[in-house]
């Protein structure tokens, strides 16, 4: 009888549980590491035998310090630069603005990592055997086991949002010795805590050891002196030792029973069945492997549930919206900086938790649109004489809200117009009036004022465009890029909705009427595609993983099947075009895309290219050992743009009976429309999800068979008229609050 086994999971158990990842051995690379996160701090935990690496973050330790990017005084060039690029002058355009409209500096700050915890276990005779680690997405706690000579050892790890710490725990008190390193130099560094500080940031990461029955327990607790964006005079010390002693007077079993009450409190509101086989016997990285070949659609489901899971990890109440790694980094140089890059990316990040029932989780991203809206104002006035606020492409702790990098990419306008369409949407998926009323409609208008003051007329066609601006990195700066168009169309006419609503600005809300008519439509160019600028000149050999102008098809809802049949149409040729290989997100992006088409077997070939070892892609797509999504080398995007994509194949609530003229009474939020199995793959032939949410305040439980709708279940929290759809059969419906309505397939 081995001394702990009592304690341990069988490995056969944990095998077989559909929401485990597992491995039969350590992580060697840090894309093999399993990933906790409490939306403050995440670690990455690798689980070798005898030297633990626990490398970790806290998602305020950024380079740089308060700061204001805006170049001031910019507007004085603006019409010098738009008159070139109607004048076809494109290049001396870009160089006038290049030196006279961009951020100052032109770079922002990076995203850091802060150091490890690294334990050596003591006294080990032998070499471990029956090794496994894993990571339980429903518990959200990773585990290391296996037997050394007669003793069995055992650890998890889990991250608390609700005790701020990452909490270790070693079962049956082996002998070990701890070690913390910073990530950075100079720093003080005792084996129990680091403290340093990064340009304006100061940080501190210190641990304390409780031992307790029969384990021993390491609380890890880290914490910097930011404030926000424009405050860095926080106490790290103070908030670190307030912190572990809280944690400290809990002990480990209280600890980990409010973990795990609070992570299910999330993550269980959403099941997803697709099917058992023997393919998922296997440890992760081998399904991964297998994927392409055997049917293993239980490898969906835990790929969906992984993306609700980084997203609880990385996006919580009070603290930083998920960056371009969530908040997992460990390079002090990082690709992009793991900033905020809103031109896809950080929207992408937020793309499932509405309709995957984590609502709460866009919360940080809504406190930094408050941030950007501030930051923002001033680069509207300064750079375009405009009133509202404007965000470019990217931004960063400082909410740096000025064109970055380049401007051949980085004068693009709308990036707080996307982002503050997801305040409305919120409101769409919650029905929540008071925030609409005090959070979203002020930060929704302030975008739509600064597009009311920017836009103009465009001298060729009489149409009202924005500009200087791109379509998303390529083609370089231009007037009335497709995808500004739709985007500020949308906002237009949420702004509209939200104020009738509210019974506020009724002035504003014809004038925004009047100018939403005025914009540039959507046209159809000389390929049969959707154009993506005013001008007919798409390549159809173009690969770009950018796709922007189908954004009024997803994540917007203007371009429709029954509302817009030719403009789907070219939508679709236009993503036929770009074909199907693209970098993580892209792939992300186009499963969404193909969902919207209702074309299911597509949006499935799009999904195989997502789940393939990232190995096997030079990195630039795929999933890695631990799921983590590539986009040289790991973005997180990508996972959450699958997770969207694998619900909106199974529901979509967005009105396809869209235009992009008038507003219909869902996306005015005064209906519902649940469209059931829209895009159901044909390998996904059976299934069972509970707990998706549709626009409208309705929750959905649908079960299908052989590829055929068996049961749905709505559950409304409005009253509502809600259009039931399910293989090209419609019924109207006014539900009442708190009744549950069955449907089969005749409905
Ligand atoms: C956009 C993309 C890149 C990358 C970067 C962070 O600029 O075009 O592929 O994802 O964001």
């Amino acid at each position: 009888m081995k001394r702990f086994l009592l304690l341990a999971l069988s490995p056969c158990l944990l095998a077989q549980s559909p929401l485990t990842l597992w491995y039969r051995q350590p992580a060697n690379l840090w894309v093999e590491a399993l990933p906790v996160g409490n939306g403050r701090m995440g670690a990455m935990v690798f689980g070798n035998p005898s030297l633990e690496r626990i490398q970790f973050n806290e998602n305020t330790v950024w380079t740089g310090g308060p700061h204001d990017y805006t170049h001031h005084r910019a507007y004085q060039h603006l019409a010098e630069i738009r008159e070139l690029l109607w004048a076809g002058q494109q290049k001396e355009a870009e160089d006038l603005a290049m030196m006279e409209f961009m951020s100052e500096p032109i770079r922002q700050k990076a995203y850091q990592a802060l150091g490890d915890l690294n334990l050596t276990v003591l006294g080990m005779t032998e070499l471990p055997t029956n090794y496994q680690r894993s990571l339980d997405l429903d518990s959200g706690i990773t585990s290391v086991e296996f037997d050394s000579g007669t003793v069995h050892y055992r650890r998890e790890v889990f991250a608390s949002y609700p005790a701020k710490v990452i909490v270790v725990h070693l079962f049956g008190r082996p002998l070990f010795q701890e070690a913390l390193k910073s990530a950075h130099t100079p720093a003080t560094t005792t084996p129990d805590s680091i403290s340093g500080a990064v340009e304006a940031i100061r940080y501190e990461a210190r641990t304390v050891t409780i031992e307790e029955g029969d384990g021993v327990t390491i609380l890890l607790a880290a914490a910097t002196n930011f404030k926000n964006y424009r405050d860095v005079s926080a106490d790290p010390h103070a908030r670190v030792e307030a912190t572990l002693a809280a944690a400290k007077a809990r002990g480990y079993a209280a600890l980990r029973a409010e973990h795990i009450a609070d992570h299910q409190k999330l993550f269980r509101r959403v099941s997803l069945d697709l099917g058992q086989t023997d393919a998922q016997k296997l440890p992760t990285d081998e399904r991964i492997k297998n994927f392409a070949h055997t049917s293993d659609p239980s490898l969906v489901a835990l790929v969906f549930q992984f993306g609700r899971y980084l997203l609880i990890g990385s996006s919580r109440t009070g603290g930083q919206p998920a960056n371009l790694q969530g908040l997992w980094n460990e390079s002090n140089n990082p690709p992009w900086d793991s900033k905020y890059t809103d031109n896809i990316n950080t929207e992408m990040n937020y793309w499932p938790a509405e309709n995957t029932n984590l609502s709460e989780c866009q919360l940080p991203l809504f406190d930094a649109l408050k941030d950007l809206s501030v930051a923002g104002a001033i680069t509207a006035k300064e750079q375009y004489n405009a009133r509202g606020w404007v965000v470019h492409h990217n931004f960063d702790l400082w909410r740096g809200t000025a064109p970055i990098n380049a401007s051949n990419h980085g004068i693009w306008q709308t990036g707080g117009a996307w982002l503050a369409t997801h305040l409305w949407e919120h409101y769409l998926f919650t029905g929540d009036k008071a925030f609409l009323r005090d959070t979203a409609y002020p930060l929704m208008k302030g975008a739509a004022l600064f597009f009311i003051d920017a836009m103009v007329t465009d001298p060729k066609t009489g149409y009202l465009i924005t500009g200087p601006s791109n379509s998303p990195e390529q083609g370089g700066l231009v007037m009335g890029p497709t995808m500004d168009r739709q985007i500020v169309r949308s906002l237009f006419g949420e702004v509209e909705a939200a104020s009738k609503i509210l019974g506020f600005d009724s002035q504003l809300r014809d004038q925004l009427a009047g100018m939403r008519a005025k914009i540039a439509p959507d046209q159809i160019g000389k390929y049969g595609q959707l154009q993506e600028w005013m001008e007919d000149k798409d390549d159809p050999k173009n690969k770009h993983r950018h796709q922007s102008h189908l954004w009024g098809v997803y994540p917007g809802s203007e371009i429709t099947p029954y509302g817009t049949p030719d403009l789907f149409k070219a939508a679709q040729q236009s993503l036929i075009f770009r074909g199907d290989e693209a970098t993580g997100w892209s792939m992300g992006w186009k499963v969404n895309l193909w969902a919207r088409f209702l074309d299911g077997d597509h949006a499935w070939k799009i999904l195989q290219n997502l789940v393939q070892p990232a190995s096997d892609k030079p990195a630039r797509a795929g999933l890695f050992p631990n799921l983590f999504d590539a986009h040289p080398p790991f973005q997180i995007d990508g996972n959450f743009g699958a997770t969207a994509g694998i619900a909106e194949m199974l529901l979509q609530s967005a009105d396809p009976y869209g235009t992009p003229t008038s507003l219909t009474p869902v996306q005015a939020g005064e209906a519902a429309f649940v469209n059931l199995l829209p895009a159901l793959p044909s390998a996904l032939r059976n299934g069972h999800v509970t707990g998706l949410r549709a626009r409208g305040g309705i929750g959905v439980e649908i079960e299908w068979k052989s590829g055929k709708l068996v049961k749905a279940v709505l559950k409304p929290d409005f009253d509502k008229a809600i259009t039931v759809r399910y293989a090209g059969k419609e019924k109207q419906l006014r539900a009442k609050a708190g009744q549950n309505y069955t449907f089969g397939p005749e409905l």
